[in-house]
């Protein structure tokens, strides 16, 4: 039997992203927290007696890591180091691998796939058994071919695994290394560790080709991103159990104002609806509803942020654990939103003009052509992705779509 942790998509050094008012003791703590995470592993790793840990790409959310965020991680391998406990790691779309970006040496239980083209390392656990671990690295942004194609067919050990970071596609039909699980299943590894996507996910039917998940979710959307995988393999079959890792957890809560009878109930019925203490940090985002008996006014309030001011200052007093980051209003009605005599499908089918990233391009032209606004687009991969979902968002806020009638 072999036991390993699958960790992927780190991003050790990105911000939490969306928060607008923010103390400087927060941000401390939000900065901490990035590097408690790996931390966490780390002490996961020794407390299962793990032979080895296999970290599946952007580790780091830059590929120039701060000088900071790489002696951490150095620091944290030895500690593996220390307790036998190998690491297997590949460099991801954001991390993408320059030697010269590393500026701390990793201890030599660390081995890294430093290239774009399929490597293999082969080696024995303490069991005796054999294994071989093949992957690839990015040293670009982008890998736009299908890599898995070039993966040696199962080797002659007792267990062999892929280390990958992509996302599903064909052939140059996607930036992030396109690859389809079937093809992946018909080499016959034991089990393939992924990274990419944030959220936690098997590929395939018998559960080892799988994306563990980020650790620590970064955005209000990764609010499942809080796991590794503990990853235990035997003759046939695989296990795998989530360890919890996060610091910082992303939680919603609807607040009904059904009983507030004037506006001065309002600030007790949302703190009473809060949650109770908590054992890790939780950034909150309060949906009001059933406010449409009170006045204008309470609209008005939260759409300028003054309670959101006023309530994040306020809890923290109560709760060291508990920040309101937003508070939105839900089925806003009372906003007056522009009607237009178009389906939201037609919105959509023109959004797909927009998905393909040589027209997105094309649009921008003007920003790619200028030296260093085109450097700073370049170091935003989701950029286009970022854009067309705020672009979206704001139609939906401003216009009501209307289907044209016959
Ligand atoms: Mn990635």
């Amino acid at each position: 039997m072999v036991k390993f942790i699958h960790a992927a998509d780190l991003h050790m050094d990105r911000s939490f992203e969306g928060l607008t008012i923010l103390d400087e003791n927060i941000q401390e703590r939000l900065l901490k927290a990035n590097l408690t995470v790996l931390s966490n592993i780390v002490d996961q790793a020794v407390m299962n007696h793990v032979d080895f840990v296999l970290f599946a790409g952007d580790n780091f959310h830059q590929n120039r890591p701060s000088l900071k965020i790489q002696k951490h991680f150095s620091e944290q391998m030895y500690r593996l180091k220390q307790k036998n406990i190998q690491v297997y790691m590949i460099f991801g779309n954001h991390d993408f691998y320059q030697r010269e970006r590393y500026w701390f040496d990793f201890p030599d239980n660390v081995h890294l796939f430093t290239s774009e083209s399929v490597e293999t390392k082969k080696f024995s656990i303490s069991s005796g058994e054999t294994l071989a671990i093949s992957g690839f690295s990015y040293c670009h942004p982008w890998i736009r071919e299908e890599k898995v194609s070039e993966f040696p067919n199962r080797a002659a050990v007792d267990y062999h695994i892929g280390l990958y970071h992509g996302e599903v596609g064909t052939q140059m039909q996607g930036n992030y290394a396109p690859f389809l699980p079937s093809r992946m299943q018909e080499k016959g590894y034991d089990y393939w560790a992924l990274g990419h996507i944030h959220v936690p996910m098997a590929m395939n039917e018998s559960k080892n080709i799988v994306y563990p998940g980020a650790p620590q979710g970064h955005t209000q959307k990764e609010k499942t991103a809080t796991s590794v995988l503990l990853v235990e393999l035997s003759a046939n079959q695989s296990q795998l159990k989530p360890l919890e890792v996060a610091e910082v957890y992303w939680k919603s809560q609807e607040v009904s104002l059904q009983h507030a009878k004037s506006t001065k109930d309002i600030l007790d019925i949302v703190q009473q609806q809060l949650p109770a203490e908590m054992s890790k940090f939780n950034l909150i985002e309060l949906k009001i509803k059933d406010y449409e008996h009170l006045s204008m006014e309470v609209v008005e309030r939260i759409q300028t942020g003054e309670l959101l001011d006023y309530l994040s200052e306020e809890i923290t007093q109560f709760s060291s654990n508990l920040f309101v980051w937003r508070i939105s209003i839900m089925n806003s009605e009372s906003k007056t939103r522009i009607p237009l005599t178009a389906s939201t499908k037609l919105m959509d089918q023109l959004f797909e003009n927009y998905q393909i990233p040589q027209d997105f391009h094309q649009i921008l032209h003007e920003a790619f052509g200028h030296q260093e606004a085109a450097k700073l687009l370049n170091d935003l991969p989701d950029y286009q992705e970022q854009t067309l979902e705020k672009a979206k968002e704001l139609l939906k806020q401003d216009f009501l779509f209307e289907e044209a009638r016959e």
